[in-house]
């Protein structure tokens, strides 16, 4: 694992180092466009926002580049020990900024989407799952019947605890079930039942990315969603599980369902994985005393290719890795 870190960081210097010469030949034509709108606000945080997407890039690539080296040692595991998960990467753009870039994994968590497969059907593999991942949170009030009719395609509640139109409707500000996939974890602050608790609650473990039945990373679960996998399964337990994987990380899926606290309840591995799909790219561009915030959600297909499916501006204090900094000497 040692040996995995070091070189990670000696990869991470040398990608940084390409990134870096990008931004900085892209800064000096910002220079220059700065000295003929040198009042422009929109300009600036244009500006900002176009550093950002390029460390979007930058974090893209480094998922590509891990892709690669998964596929030379023949072990496609993604976990929290991989050069890409352990630092936020910290680039001097020039004396006027800097931009801080971090990549978060949202394969250890729950996928809201995965709820109702595309043939319209309730999952009750994740449905079970959620049910437990509320208790597991000490969620009540909110039911998981009514993310079922909020994504399914019917107006039909599927059960007294489901909510569809007939509910949103009669709201002080009425509106519409979405009645399709989530396309924004955002979208559960309007669910019947939601409370601004519960959502802080439950945000870090569940996400709604457009492709199902990916399954969850077991490499990178946080403590409540192993609990979602077993009913049998305590808060000790899970957190036993996480200290075993930090020792070791979990390259074969079996090793995972023969871990003692697994004995006896007939874990199966459908749902799980060991490697990441969608990942979460936060950056924050501090250029000209402004700051632009950017979470940008991307998609790691089966061949290694790397796609951005989602952009948010909006979301702030996002950097939380320590910062791994690369200087300009
Ligand atoms: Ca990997
Ligand atoms: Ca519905």
């Amino acid at each position: 694992m040692l040996f995995r870190n070091q070189k990670g960081v000696a990869l991470i210097m040398v990608l940084l180092a390409m990134a870096l010469v990008v931004m900085l030949a892209s800064g000096m034509t910002r220079q220059q466009s700065l000295r003929i709108f040198k009042a422009g606000h929109y300009l600036a945080q244009q500006q900002g926002y176009n550093i950002a997407l390029g460390a979007e890039e930058f974090a893209r690539r480094i998922l590509v580049r891990d892709f690669e080296e998964d596929r030379e040692n023949s072990l496609m595991v993604d976990s929290p020990d991989e050069f890409w998960a352990m630092n936020a990467a910290i680039l001097p753009l020039d004396e006027n900024g800097v931009a801080e870039v971090q990549i978060d994994d949202l394969g250890g968590r729950i996928n809201l989407n995965d709820l109702v497969t595309t043939n319209g059907q309730v999952d009750t593999l994740t449905k079970d799952r959620l049910t437990r991942l509320f208790v597991a949170l000490g969620i009540t009030g909110l039911n998981v019947d009514a993310l079922i009719d909020w994504i399914d395609s019917d107006d039909q509640t599927v059960s007294a605890y489901g909510a569809e139109d007939g509910q949103y409707l009669m709201a002080d500000q009425p509106f519409r079930t979405a009645n399709q996939p989530f396309v924004s974890i955002t979208e559960l602050r309007l669910i019947e039942g939601m409370t601004e608790e519960i959502y802080v609650a439950l945000r870090p473990h569940v996400t709604a990315v457009p492709v199902s039945g990916i399954g969850i990373n077991v490499n990178s679960a946080t403590v409540p969603v192993l609990m979602s996998l077993h009913n049998e399964l305590n808060e000790a337990q899970a957190q036993s599980i996480v200290a075993q994987r930090e020792e070791e990380r979990f390259e074969d899926l079996q090793d995972f369902l023969a871990l003692s606290e697994f004995s006896g309840l007939g874990l199966k591995p459908a749902g799980l994985a060991l490697q990441t799909r969608f990942f979460e790219v936060v950056s924050r561009i501090t250029y000209d005393n402004r700051v632009v915030n950017m979470v940008s959600t991307v998609f790691r297909n089966p061949e290694g290719e790397v796609r951005t499916v989602h952009r948010d501006t909006g979301q702030k204090n996002r950097i939380t890795k320590e910062p791994f900094t690369f200087s300009e000497g």
